[in-house]
């Protein structure tokens, strides 16, 4: 009698640690940015937050500066389930879906609050919406930031300066045209090969929020920089859909409260990070020129074939709902 006593009491006790215990759960996230940039930064933030949340359970090794790849064959990771998370410009998904081109658009958002209220609201939440028919989960948008004209010839002061320019882009057709239409010649690359491609001269010239300039260190390989702020840049947050699917609901929820604070957290680094960039960027030689209202109003009209072709390519739709989104937004 005793020994099945025992043998049930084992069994129970089996029966029980099989159901509390929650399984492990090993990630790892990639960032095509370095580790002073507020990308990266928050990365390891919501690492930690989701290391604590689940009191050691889940653990995300984050892995820097394009280690894991560019921005799209990160994202192509994660669609094919062998990497489970990355964040990157919302401008790289748009040749996946083409709505997430319209945050891009060029002279659009007036402020980073503005920029808040309109992707943490129904428009944003309408966008995410779209990624799990891509196999991709959209946990937050993140803040790149506004994005400025840097290059090795001339102080862009008008227009006209930017013209005959070898600028590089993001591989994004809108940023392209957004460039060629301004009469420069763009020059798409992942990030990750911009500074050498910069520094051999490839290119002339270009463009990103100063936490980038900085954090790259692209004040080695180019003298001026113009502040034009022609797009507002956002992250996105990205889960593996398989890896996501294979979660429990409670691991999901907790990896989502960790979404929420590590977004605070890096919003409030980028703000903080780009102020000071600015003046660091000037301490360590370069030629800045803050670009005047006008001028940014004539690249605006000058890029309005552009905007249009674009707005067209997003979806009339889409584009109507971002700009009432922009409209009722406080700025
Ligand atoms: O993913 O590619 C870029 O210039 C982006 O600003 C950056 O890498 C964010």
């Amino acid at each position: 009698m005793k020994i099945m006593h025992k043998l049930s009491l084992s069994l129970l006790a089996m029966g029980l640690s099989t159901v509390v215990a929650a399984q492990d759960v090993k990630a790892k996230l990639g960032t095509s940015l370095p580790e002073t940039h507020p990308q990266t930064i928050g990365a390891r933030k919501f690492a930690e937050l989701a290391d604590k949340k689940s009191n050691g359970r889940i653990k995300i090794t984050v892995y820097p500066a394009a280690v894991l790849g560019s921005d799209q064959q990160m994202q192509g990771a994660l669609r094919g389930g062998t990497q489970e998370f990355t964040i990157p410009s919302t401008a790289t998904l748009a040749g996946l879906i083409k709505e997430f081109g319209v945050i891009g658009l060029p002279f659009s958002f007036a402020s980073e609050k503005q920029a808040d209220a309109v992707l943490d609201g129904p428009f944003g939440q309408k966008l995410l919406a779209k990624l799990p028919e891509k196999d991709l989960i959209g946990l937050a948008f993140w803040e790149n930031g506004f994005r400025n004209f840097t290059n090795s010839k001339r102080p862009i002061v008008k227009a006209e300066d930017l013209v005959g320019l070898k600028v590089r882009t993001m591989q994004n057709t809108l940023y392209i045209d957004l460039f060629n239409g301004l009469g420069s010649n763009a020059v798409p690359m992942p990030v990750n090969e911009l500074f050498s491609a910069l520094e051999s001269r490839a290119v002339d010239a270009q463009e990103n929020p100063f936490t980038v300039v900085h954090a790259q260190k692209f004040y080695d390989v180019q003298k001026y920089l113009s502040t034009t702020g022609h797009a507002y840049d956002a992250l996105v947050l990205l889960a593996s859909k398989k890896f996501w699917d294979g979660l429990t609901p409670a691991d999901r929820s907790l990896l989502q409260a960790a979404a929420v604070e590590a977004t605070a957290f890096e919003r409030k680094t980028s703000r903080d990070l780009n102020q000071s960039a600015r003046a660091d960027l000037l301490k360590l030689g370069m030629v800045v020129n803050d670009v005047s209202d006008a001028e940014r109003q004539r690249m605006r009209e000058k890029l309005q074939p552009v905007i249009a072709k674009h707005q067209a390519t997003v979806g009339q739709d889409t584009a109507r709902e971002f700009f009432e989104a922009i409209a009722k937004a406080p700025k």
